[in-house]
């Protein structure tokens, strides 16, 4: 069982220190972990943003480049993928080293349990100051407390303690503050409807809707950014789909002409697997792609507890989390009678 975080009620004296230092340091620095998602890019987005508002010049960085869907987040587009180097300026190596001067009076990593997959271990010694500090803003119960100062809190978003942090030091939302702090709330609680949506969460969200959110056009560029034939290529596996009796498994396949039959949509094939999984009363589902390279690729999801498919995919010579996990193996999907088996 996860230790229970405390609550954004008692964090006042926290929310007033870490924004005092925030404001006090010379050099800032946001980053968002690998993987970046609604929660983190508007995270460093919303914090950046209002610290601009105080005249300062934060630098926002993510190991990963930042998914194109989320450009329309305010100050997104000055996220960078190397330090001292804006993240559309090919010219770069991306192993090219920040010189002294680039040291980080404080540097601050948002929504991410652990150093590692914050994905700055190797460059916090160059990169963090001699008095430097690491400040951690997180909601994962998982939280290994890895900042010299941990402002880990019970939230079902990082942007919620951000917000809550901003409002305890009365700086003034902007709506463009307010619009990338609502996105990460947004998505983190898949649109209110998961077990983190709370009371807090939904007072927060109107909060942020009154200070001029306007999420709907970011929202947009999320999800209703699918072409026509992702749709059509979806189409093929719905037609396909069968629910295993005993284990009670829904599963499909995608063959190596779906993939060219309707244009360029290979990467789409991606959201399948989830999609199927939030809409199907299963115990999991496997959604078999063969794209004619020799190698069936499985994707792997569930939204039941009791089922662990990262053992599963791991025994299959793959990976991932325990409700989400992929394997490929060597082979290609054959028809069978009763249904279809790599070969
Ligand atoms: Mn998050």
């Amino acid at each position: 069982m996860a230790p229970s975080l405390a609550t954004l009620s008692f964090a006042d004296a926290q929310f007033r220190s870490v924004w005092g230092r925030l404001v006090a340091a010379r050099r800032v620095l946001l980053v968002s972990p690998r993987k970046p998602d609604g929660d983190s890019v508007g995270s460093i987005c919303g914090l950046g943003l209002a610290l601009r508002g105080m005249g300062r010049d934060p630098v926002l960085y993510c190991p990963d480049p930042i998914p194109a869907q989320f450009d329309g987040i305010p100050g997104a587009h000055g996220i960078m993928s190397v330090i001292a180097s804006p993240r559309s300026n090919p010219g770069i190596a991306a192993s090219r080293t920040p010189r002294n001067d680039t040291a980080f009076d404080i540097i601050v990593v948002v929504d991410s349990s652990d150093l590692s997959f914050a994905g700055i271990a190797e460059q916090l010694p160059q990169w963090k100051a001699k008095d430097g500090v690491l400040v951690v803003i997180d909601h994962h119960a998982t939280n290994t407390m890895f900042g010299d100062v941990n402002l880990v809190l019970q939230a079902s978003s990082t942007t919620q303690i951000i917000t809550a942090m901003l409002e305890a030091n009365r700086i003034p939302l902007t709506p463009d503050i307010a619009t990338a702090l609502f996105f990460g709330l947004v998505t983190d609680t898949d649109s209110f409807t998961n077990p983190a949506t709370s009371a807090a969460a939904a007072a927060t969200a109107a909060r942020l809707v009154a200070a001029g959110a306007r999420p709907g056009p970011i929202l947009t560029q999320v999800y209703r950014q699918k072409p026509i034939g992702a749709i059509q290529l979806w189409g093929r596996a719905f037609e396909r789909l069968r629910v295993h009796p005993r284990w009670n498994v829904a599963m499909t396949v995608l063959l190596p002409e779906d993939f060219t039959a309707f244009g360029d949509v290979a990467e789409h094939a991606e959201g399948l697997s989830n999609f199927l999984q939030t809409v199907l009363p299963v115990r999991a589902v496997l959604v078999l792609k063969d794209r004619g390279d020799g190698t069936v690729r499985g994707s792997l999801r569930t939204t039941r507890d009791g089922v662990d498919l990262g053992m599963l995919a791991k025994y299959l010579g793959g990976g991932g989390h325990k409700k989400a996990s992929g394997f490929g193996v060597p082979g290609r999907l054959v028809r069978t009678a009763t249904y279809w088996r790599v070969e």
